[in-house]
């Protein structure tokens, strides 16, 4: 890159990611700099950035209005507007969300919709409603259906956002009917519901989604809601069972427990009674009332359609999962045997088996024995203490996860689907790309996700930036399409791929994560995205688009085994509850084994396979919501970490795409107007704006600009070369100015 004496820039810097900076002078290789705080350093062209020096201190609504679209100008700009409370910026037509961590009502009200509604983004202030309404006037204009999807790492706003995209979709799509249960009440509604059963609060977030959603919205032709479906991806089912120090259980069981009669009726006292809610000392949550989520996740159950029996039902199974995960095993006189340990594990016991409505004899022997099918048969086995709690473990996920089901399942029959409905608005809430100290199969999972709708996301800004030098019928054939086709094939193509081989050793009964990853690391030796983990015989790491993550596979089996131990279905089909026997029917052919295997990782690519042609068929609109640090605090803006998601969102992936074409785009009469001061002698209204801007780029030499129908396209750098003349044609006229008035003195 070329700089000059004087140059603004920015610069490189370990803690801030970039800073303020002038050029004084040049030494070899090296750049004298000073920076804003007036350190001078000296430094390689390569950790430095050309600086807008006139850059509006309010910023700008969208980046590619930036003079340099680089990196630290994109930071500069989000962080400049996050301070003014402006937390949407667009870049082209994907729109950045910076969360505000802050109630801004007057973001959000009946009036901010009715403002945005018919009007054509980017003409008012950018906002998640113009998202919506662009996708909504899409729909109705082209009668095509739309996406829109949104990302961003844990904590950043995206359930926050796609509830505003739903509210607004309602609003422009509803009917005035005061009716409750119209659809788009119901829509609305499911969304305190499946917060409720699938919400949880992480180190992150105190309301953190443990799935992910697609909802569509159905519309009829004139435009009005008529149905909608919502799919959901990858329940957490080990929460249940297992939480973490200062995490916490699903929200509906800490309702429950503040429920007053109904946790009398059910014998629930304190949550720090029970172990699957007393393993983290978190019971509460800042600003939340349980008992008034309670009445609002009844309420919400109830607009929905949920009957009051079922509902009954519903709270009961959890409260049966709470005292089950109080019952505790001691060894039995038998070697490998189990029995109940005390008096107060008898209660539990009973007090479970009373619940679920089934036998508490059954309910014992379902824990504690397994059985096991031989050549001379059916055998017994018995099971030791470990092995016990484990089985009473996987008998609550088992039901939790199969009671989320039915949830999505009932809303989806209730709210209705509209067959006839030919346009539809999907809204996605799915998991961002995670990077943690241990990743295990659920990042595995997630990031595999992250990777396909990268691939789209590509493949559409890539989509986009050629039909704007079409429509401007410019030469684009060069540009290079950035593409990890390479990592997906790696991850999910048959019959070698990681999925693949994974659930090989699933169905091998020998298999252990040590077999499975050795036979990874020699089926891909070389591979350029996976490698051997660095302290670690059987850990890999994948060199995944938005960095480098490293997986423990010492749980990858367990984990990608989706099966119901047919005791535990057998138990539960023997209920006199008809919604419990109903959640778990018999099945036909009972001779089989226990473990039946059905692989998790399959099911999720085939949903993911789903969701990507349902995407395919649609026009997609991007949201990436960004963190702005990690203590969920307003007006606190940390650039690395920014940075870093911005990388992983795809932002400045995009932005890079557009680098390698013609990042730089003015109409004529804008850049006559910036640079005409370069061709005075030549304004004299004998040519036009198009002629006259290109004798600005002829004057300095400059080729491969575009002159397209409306505007001129310029290749990365040469706006610097067009600024820097710029400076100096001012400077000099600024002096002859100077000269002419001492004259005259
Ligand atoms: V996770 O991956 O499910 O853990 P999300 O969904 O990205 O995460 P969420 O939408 O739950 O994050 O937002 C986290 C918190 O940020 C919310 O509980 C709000 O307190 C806060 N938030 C997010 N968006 C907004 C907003 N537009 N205005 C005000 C917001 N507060
Ligand atoms: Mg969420």
């Amino acid at each position: 890159m070329a700089f000059r004496r004087g140059d603004k820039v920015w610069v490189e810097d370990r803690e801030e990611a970039w800073v303020e900076g002038e050029v004084l002078d040049f030494r070899d290789k090296l750049v004298l700099v000073q920076t804003a705080s007036g350190k001078k350093l000296s430094t390689t062209r390569e950790k430095l950035m050309h600086r807008d020096p006139d850059a509006d201190h309010g910023g700008v609504e969208d980046m590619t209005k930036l003079t340099y679209l680089n990196e630290p100008g994109v930071l500069y700009n989000l962080s400049r507007r996050y301070a003014h409370n402006e937390i949407y910026t667009y870049t082209g037509s994907i729109l950045i969300a910076v969360n505000p961590f802050t109630k801004l009502p007057h973001l959000y009200n009946a009036h901010m919709m009715e403002q945005y509604k018919g009007v054509r983004l980017g003409e008012l202030s950018p906002h998640v409603f113009a998202v919506a309404d662009a996708s909504y006037r899409a729909m109705m204009t082209e009668a095509q259906s739309q996406s829109i999807l949104v990302s961003g790492e844990s904590g950043a706003g995206k359930t926050e956002t796609t509830k505003l995209i739903m509210q607004y979709l309602t609003y422009v799509g509803g009917r005035l009917t005061g009716d409750d249960r119209t659809v788009e009440q119901q829509v609305l509604e499911s969304n305190p519901l499946l917060e409720a059963f699938g919400n949880a609060r992480t180190i992150r977030n105190d309301n953190s989604s443990r799935f992910g959603k697609f909802v569509e919205i159905q519309f009829d032709a004139s435009g009005r809601i008529s149905g909608a479906a919502i799919r959901t991806y990858l329940l957490e089912r080990s929460r249940v069972v297992k939480i973490a120090d200062r995490e916490r259980n699903y929200h509906c069981f800490y309702q429950l427990c503040a429920s007053g009669e109904d946790a009398n009726n059910y014998k629930l006292g304190h949550p720090s009674n029970f172990h699957y809610l007393n393993q983290s000392n978190t019971y509460d949550l800042d600003g939340i009332n349980s008992t008034a989520e309670y009445l609002r996740t009844r309420r919400a159950m109830d607009v929905v359609g949920i009957s009051s029996s079922d509902q009954e039902a519903i709270f009961r199974i959890l409260a049966a999962i709470l005292h089950l995960g109080n019952i505790e095993f001691s060894p039995g006189q038998e070697h490998d045997s189990s029995i109940i340990k005390d008096e107060k594990s008898k209660y539990h016991l009973l007090e479970t088996a009373n619940l679920f409505r089934c036998n508490p004899n059954l309910l014992l022997g379902t824990l504690c024995t397994r059985s096991i099918q031989t050549n001379e048969g059916i055998i017994v086995k018995t099971l030791d203490c470990e092995a016990a709690a484990a089985s009473r473990d996987a008998l609550a996920k088992t039901v939790y996860a199969r009671l989320f089901d039915w949830l999505v399942e009932n809303i989806n029959k209730s709210v209705g689907q509209d067959k006839n409905s030919k346009i539809q608005i999907g809204v996605l809430d799915i998991y961002g790309f995670e990077c943690f100290e241990h990743n295990s199969f659920e990042q595995f999972c997630i990031n595999f996700a992250n990777e396909k709708l990268q691939q789209h996301f590509n493949e559409h800004v890539f989509k986009m930036e050629q039909e704007e030098y079409s429509t401007e019928e410019i030469n684009w054939s060069y540009i290079e399409f950035i593409d990890n086709q390479d990592i997906l094939d790696l991850i999910e193509k048959k019959p070698i791929g990681i999925v693949s081989l994974l659930n090989e050793a699933c169905m091998f009964p020998k298999s252990t994560h040590e077999t499975f990853s050795t036979k990874l690391f020699q089926s891909f030796r070389g591979h350029p995205r996976l490698e051997k983990a660095k302290f670690s015989e059987t850990d890999f790491t994948l060199s995944h688009y938005a960095g480098r993550v490293s997986y423990q596979t010492e749980a990858f089996l367990e984990k990608n085994r989706d099966y119901v131990v047919i005791e535990h279905r057998n138990l539960l089909s023997s209920s006199q509850c008809t919604f419990i026997s109903a959640l778990f029917p018999r099945l036909q052919d009972d001779s089989r084994s226990s473990y039946k295997f059905s692989s998790v990782a399959s099911r999720f690519k085939q949903q993911l396979q789903a969701l990507m042609e349902t995407l395919n068929s649609t026009e997609p609109h991007y949201i990436r919501c960004v963190k702005p640090n990690a203590w969920s605090r307003p007006q606190k803006f940390e650039n690395q970490s920014v940075l870093h998601q911005l990388r992983c969102g795809g932002v400045l992936e995009a932005v890079r795409i557009s680098l390698a074409g013609y990042p730089t785009r003015r109409t004529y009469s804008e850049f006559v107007d910036r640079f005409g001061l370069l061709i005075t002698e030549l304004i004299d209204g004998s040519y036009d704006e198009k002629t006259l801007s290109e004798k600005i780029l002829q004057k300095l030499n400059l080729t491969n600009f575009q002159l397209g129908k409306s505007k001129v396209f310029l290749r990365a750098g040469q706006i610097a070369v067009l600024d820097s003349r710029r400076a100096e044609a001012a400077r000099d006229a600024g002096a002859l100015r100077e000269a002419k008035n001492k004259l005259e003195k």
